[in-house]
């Protein structure tokens, strides 16, 4: 939300709209970076950790927000970013003025080779991960953009600063953090070249739950988070379910919980995320019950199917027609949230909100989708048109658009002319509409976080899949004492036919989005259809 009518969402926008996150049911406020920052990747790339982008308003305009979050009975996790800086962070500048410079070794330095970079490791966003800097003639290691130079975490001085920071945010009274990229921050040992996949032009880099990684988050463990009352969760990529045990161990001896990519990578192909590909649901099915019958009991997961990160999952995941949306984003919103562990919900995610139809190019403005977009065209893998239609589909800026508030002007986002376009449908898809109707995707969500908060078997229920092989299907039950539930979901827009298990013929629907009421021992599940079932007491 758009407070002074720059195009630019910003801190007042937000302060100014806590209350309908309030009413909505939401406990936690997950904030991506509002850090200085000269904005190469959206924030994520800061120069000043304890500084306000000026866009975003003052550290005055913060303080409200936190107060006002507060005062609501919310809390607040800051996104922190600390596999990488921004090339414009004072660290950094002095660490490029020589090889003596008291900072050089805060950063990944190293010389070339054959004369090109000292590996072949890809940078995520196209390109290589090594940057010649002209002052020493060497090469900086950068695995995202070469704006933002990865920190060197084996300097136990750069570790004491990123925990000095750390202690400042919380002491201001913040609740928590949310890791970017933690998994990464442990390089391998001799930074070695990796394997460069068919239709790749670089290796990856390899460097995902490095050697040192566990020992540097207790640490941090012991010095910061221990001492606060912290909700804590790691963006965790390349992560495996026995390395997730680890870091978001019950024990409390790392993070709460962390950010898993398998359900979200399922969809790849040969270059990536740059495809049409959709997801199989037998094989969504298989990676989410991994992740929650390994979990169980031992660690904690985040559940989402959408982020910044991510296009929108009612599109991805589900249809965004219309004619089917309301139920479908309803019905995706019931597998999430009645699966255990903390859910997510995205920013719009809870109206239905859809990817965005970009024209061309001009329309883009993540770094990711614009480099990949030169690399792949210029290359020949893609034509402009093939690149355009994968970003339609994969493109960050999908989840970026500003949020759907009113059939006003720019969505009621801003009185002047935003910084990304508006997605056009906003006319049908926006809050004012839903959330004074019952029937909504926005009422429907109140409602799932509502029964959230009064049944435990949604929160701690062990998991069981039924009917793994169905390829429109996903069914699966949850336990806990005497309590069961059956929770159906139809991912087709087919009709389909399901006989329920014995014990749950004729109990309650929970939760629904077609009005069904009572449930016989054979339903045909219509178009998106989903209902939660509670076993009758003393079945
Ligand atoms: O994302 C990390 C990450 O793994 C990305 O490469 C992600 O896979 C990609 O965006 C999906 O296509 C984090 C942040 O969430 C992202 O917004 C940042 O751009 C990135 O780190 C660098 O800080
Ligand atoms: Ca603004």
């Amino acid at each position: 939300m758009d407070s002074n009518g720059d195009g630019i969402g910003d801190l007042k926008g937000i302060t100014s709209k806590l209350d309908y996150l309030k009413e909505l049911g939401v406990d936690v406020i997950w904030l991506s970076p509002v850090y200085q920052s000269p904005n190469d990747d959206n924030g994520y790339d800061i120069s000043d950790y304890c500084a306000i982008m000026e866009e975003f308003g003052s550290m005055d305009d913060f303080d409200e927000m936190l107060d006002g979050i507060h005062r609501r009975g919310m809390r607040l996790v800051m996104d922190l970013v600390v596999n990488h800086t921004s090339d414009e962070h004072a660290w950094f500048t002095e660490s490029r003025k020589s090889t003596d410079n008291p900072y050089r070794n805060y950063y990944i330095w190293r010389e070339g080779k054959d004369g090109g970079p000292p590996n072949n490791w890809g940078s995520f966003f196209s390109g290589p991960a090594w940057q010649l800097d002209t002052a020493t003639g060497m090469y900086y290691l950068h695995l995202f953009s070469k704006k933002q130079p990865d920190l060197n975490w084996d300097n136990p001085k750069v570790r004491a600063e990123v925990f000095s920071m750390m202690d400042w945010w919380c002491r201001k009274g913040i609740d928590g953090f949310r890791m970017d990229v933690i998994s990464l921050i442990s390089k391998k040992p001799g930074l070695p070249d990796g394997i460069v996949p068919s239709g790749a032009f670089y290796a990856d880099c390899g460097c995902a739950n490095g050697p040192n990684v566990h020992d540097y988050l207790q640490e941090m463990n012991r010095k910061v988070l221990s001492r606060y009352d912290l909700m804590t969760v790691g963006e965790c990529a390349g992560v495996t379910i026995e390395e997730a045990k680890k870091y978001a161990s019950l024990d409390g001896k790392e993070l709460n919980m962390v950010f898993q990519f398998e359900h979200v990578g399922l969809d790849d192909d040969v270059y990536g995320k740059w495809t049409d590909r959709r997801t199989d649901l037998r094989e969504l099915k298989r990676v989410l019950s991994n992740w929650q019958v390994e979990l169980s009991g031992k660690a904690w997961n985040s559940l989402y199917f959408g982020n910044h990160d991510q296009p929108r999952s009612l599109s991805r995941f589900g249809n965004d027609d219309p004619k089917y949306r309301t139920v479908c984003a309803k019905m995706l919103a019931t597998c999430l949230h009645m699966l255990q562990g903390t859910p997510y919900v995205y920013q719009g995610e809870e109206l239905g909100m859809t990817n965005c139809p970009f024209g061309g190019i001009e329309d883009v403005r993540d770094i990711e989708s614009l480099n990949a977009y030169q690399e792949y065209t210029k290359e020949g893998s893609f034509s402009k048109e093939e690149m355009m239609h994968f970003i339609r589909l994969r493109g960050r800026d999908n989840a970026r658009t500003p949020m759907q508030w009113d059939e006003g002007p720019n969505a009621g986002f801003t009185k002047g002319q935003p910084w990304i376009m508006v997605n056009p449908n906003y006319t049908e898809i926006n809050a004012a509409a839903q959330t004074g109707d019952p029937d909504s995707v926005f009422s429907y969500y109140k409602k799932l976080i509502a029964l959230r908060k009064q049944m435990d078997v949604i929160v701690y229920g062990e998991y069981e899949l039924l009917e793994a092989g169905h390829e429109r299907l996903y069914v699966y039950t949850r336990s806990l004492g005497d309590e069961k539930l059956l929770v159906i979901c139809n991912f087709s827009v087919q009709e389909t036919e399901y006989t329920l298990p014995k014990e749950f013929c004729g109990g309650s629907v929970l939760i629904e989005n077609y009005a069904r009421g009572r449930v016989a021992e054979r339903v045909l599940l219509a178009a998106y259809e989903t209902l939660v079932v509670r076993q009758l007491a003393g079945k």
